[in-house]
């Protein structure tokens, strides 16, 4: 039996996955007359998923982080006919292992985790919708998502096109439409509305409808504020658009932005931030198993003597869950979304000016201002 301990916390992950999968599937012996020997290999990966997002809880002491993540497991399996029982049996199963290999701190942790885990397979799950027509701008969304959904372009297109005409600003577009749809598009898909064919093209749509506003602003007249903004997502992150409306949002309000992405190589990241001369790194994280990469690079970068003096602001899914999380990982801030990504950006900066040295705090010569996509 492979068991959990300080020592192994994610080297086993895959083993003890194989290992908890098969006993669960001894036990139950319907679940393979059910689900077939490819719904075996589902659920092992499931559980290697499970394994990852408890010991991600247990590295950041941060027990809401399983707990966000179980009651989301608990609405996608509902999906696939599995049960909460299920559910918990298999964290039972894993709980007998960290018991068994019990040694030190972090196992306490676990097991205290693991515990508040297999209580939570028993609370609701449900999520409400992200669009309601009763809301700010709710009726847009929602024609906004039905013409996504029936696979018509042109219609969504047109739903942005009639907000811009008509004065409402890109930012609440971005804010109510777009992401609104975005949540929802999530949504369907956890319960299984939708597919993921379905959210993909949603999603490319989204992202063309984003592009397209551009003609509108970039390059156009806006303030200058003189600050610089380096973003990006956290090495494996592939959830890219939340940041990319960030960016927009800070270039929308006279910020040098410099936006490079999904997936960002640690040293062009520090090297861009040096060369940019950036006040503010903003770092995004959507899945919860990226947060110690978070942690990480910003270790790697405040050990950057060129960086001295650069702020770093984390933001994303994670960070929602556990609101003090951002502390956690060493950032200097957070923020839920881009509108209030923007005080907090103030905030930040207030506080750097006021324990600044005048090195720190004076201009950077060798920044080049200017929007930019891509890397
Ligand atoms: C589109 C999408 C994808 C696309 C992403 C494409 C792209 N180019 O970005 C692709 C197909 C790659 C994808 C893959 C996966 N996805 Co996905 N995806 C989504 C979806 C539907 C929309 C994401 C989005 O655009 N959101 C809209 C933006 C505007 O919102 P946001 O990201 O939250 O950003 C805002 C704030 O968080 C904040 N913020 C974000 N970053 C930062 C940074 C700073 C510094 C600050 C201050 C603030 C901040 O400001 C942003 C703007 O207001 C979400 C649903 C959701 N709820 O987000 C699922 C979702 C995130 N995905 C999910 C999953 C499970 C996956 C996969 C594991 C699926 C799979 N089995 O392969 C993979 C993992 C990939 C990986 N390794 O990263 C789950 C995560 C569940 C969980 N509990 O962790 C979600 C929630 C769907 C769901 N409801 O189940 N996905």
């Amino acid at each position: 039996m492979t068991t959990w301990n300080d020592e192994t916390l994610f080297s086993e992950i895959e083993s003890l996955a194989l290992d908890v999968t098969e006993e669960q599937y001894r036990i139950q012996p319907d679940l393979m007359d059910r689900y077939g020997r490819a719904g075996f290999e589902k659920s092992r990966r499931d559980t290697v998923y499970t394994l990852n997002y408890l010991a991600e809880g247990v590295l950041m002491d941060s027990p809401s982080l399983f707990l966000h993540y179980i009651g989301w497991l608990k609405q996608l399996l509902a999906g696939y006919g599995l049960t909460e029982a299920d559910i918990r049996k298999k964290l039972e199963l894993i709980l007998d292992r960290v018991r068994a290999g019990r040694q030190g701190e972090m196992t306490e942790r676990t097991i205290h985790i693991l515990e508040m885990g297999i209580e939570r397979t028993r609370e609701p799950a449900e999520v409400p919708p992200f669009i309601a027509e009763d809301r700010l701008f709710g009726r847009e969304a929602r024609r906004y998502l039905d013409a996504l959904l029936r696979s018509d372009r042109l219609g969504a297109y047109g739903v942005v096109d009639e907000m811009f005409e008509r004065g409402e600003t890109i930012r609440d577009i971005y804010r109510y439409v777009f992401q609104a749809s975005q949540y929802e598009v999530g949504r369907l898909w956890q319960t299984q509305q939708i597919s993921v064919a379905d959210e993909h093209y949603c999603t490319a749509i989204t992202q063309s409808a984003m592009s397209r506003l551009y003609a509108h602003w970039i390059g156009g007249e806006r303030p200058k504020r003189g600050s610089v903004l380096v973003s990006a997502c956290v090495g494996g992150e592939m959830h890219e658009i939340g940041l990319r409306m960030l960016t927009d949002v800070f270039e929308l309000e006279g910020w040098d932005t410099y936006y490079m992405g999904a997936n960002a190589d640690e040293d062009r990241l520090a090297e861009t931030v040096a060369r940019r001369g950036a006040d503010i790194v903003a770092l995004s994280a959507t899945m919860t198993f990226h947060v110690r990469l978070m942690k990480k690079l910003i270790a790697r970068l405040r050990a950057d003597e060129r960086l001295t003096g650069v702020k770093i602001m984390v933001g994303g899914l994670p960070f929602n869950v556990d609101p003090f999380l951002w502390k956690r990982v060493g950032a200097d801030g957070y923020a839920p979304d881009a509108e209030v990504a923007l005080q907090e950006a103030d905030r930040i900066l207030k506080e750097r000016t006021i324990v600044a040295t005048p090195e720190e705090a004076g201009e950077h010569p060798e920044a080049e201002g200017g929007h930019q996509l891509g890397s």
